[in-house]
């Protein structure tokens, strides 16, 4: 079956027809705006943080039906600890709650969870919940769902230097063996391919410190809508852009 083209039917009931060698491989995710989306319903904050776990449930959903090899979700930054004191608790809990209600939806599908990002500074019940579900799918050959969680790029980046440099400081590595791959194997998504999409809701148009080795190639898309009123459909539209983008990594077309 050589043009085993994808089809996916959309909700207007036109089917989308997109080669598979043209599917991303990696989407990553920036999901923003929860707290806005409550705002402007006169929500506590908290109630948006709610609607953008249905947000990401959806998601998770769609993008596994579609065969998407690699979902990367940022769900928590190093910079949100400078959030209330209050906020940061509550969404400490989200991992467990989530965890409890999905995890065994996640096993069913085959889905490997992982985490991308710093153990330090998280409460133990956090990680413990985080733990348990990267443990429960280890052995999972389906989509791998990374969470991006106490994560910043740029401190990543710092930790794979770090390490480095030590091999070099005790004398079993040479400087001039130092090359990108060995840069790629020393972040926190070592052996991950590197997103093929970024998608961005919220109106934001930035990266956040969010993957920037890992984003070098990446085709951006950002729409204007907060994350909880993400559906399947916003998720579709991206691919299909990202179908007919033509990307030449630097190179020139012939
Ligand atoms: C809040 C929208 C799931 C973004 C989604 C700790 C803001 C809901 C998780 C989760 C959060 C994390 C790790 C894991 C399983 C689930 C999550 C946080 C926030 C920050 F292994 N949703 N979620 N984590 N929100």
């Amino acid at each position: 079956m050589p043009f085993a083209w994808k089809k996916i039917l959309k909700k207007n009931n036109k089917t989308v027809k997109i080669p598979p060698e043209r599917m991303p491989k990696h989407i990553a995710i920036i999901m923003d705006g929860n707290g806005r989306w409550a705002a402007q319903r006169g929500l506590p904050r908290t109630a948006g943080h709610h609607a953008g776990m249905a947000a990401l449930r959806r998601t998770i959903r769609a993008a596994n039906d579609l065969g998407i090899k690699v979902l990367t979700v940022y769900a928590f930054s190093t910079e949100n600890w400078n959030r209330p004191a209050a906020e940061v608790d509550f969404l400490m809990r989200l991992p467990s709650e989530f965890l409890r209600t999905d995890l065994p939806e996640l096993v069913a599908k085959n889905v490997k969870v992982m985490m991308s990002g710093s153990y330090e500074g998280l409460p133990q019940h956090t990680i413990e919940a985080v733990n348990e579900a990267i443990n429960k799918t280890a052995n999972n050959t389906g989509m791998i769902l990374n969470f991006a969680l106490n994560y910043g790029s740029r401190a990543e980046i710092v930790k794979a230097v770090r390490e480095i440099s030590q091999a070099v400081a005790a004398g079993s590595l040479q400087v001039d063996e130092i090359n990108e791959e060995m840069i790629s194997n020393h972040l926190y998504t070592a052996g991950l391919p590197d997103p093929d999409l970024l998608i961005r809701p919220s109106g934001e148009i930035r990266l956040s410190n969010f993957l920037l080795w890992q984003l070098a190639y990446a085709e951006l898309w950002f729409v204007d809508i907060y994350w909880p009123d993400f559906t399947r459909e916003h998720l579709l539209a991206a691919i299909e852009a990202f179908s007919q983008r033509d990307r030449r990594f630097g190179a020139i077309k012939l």
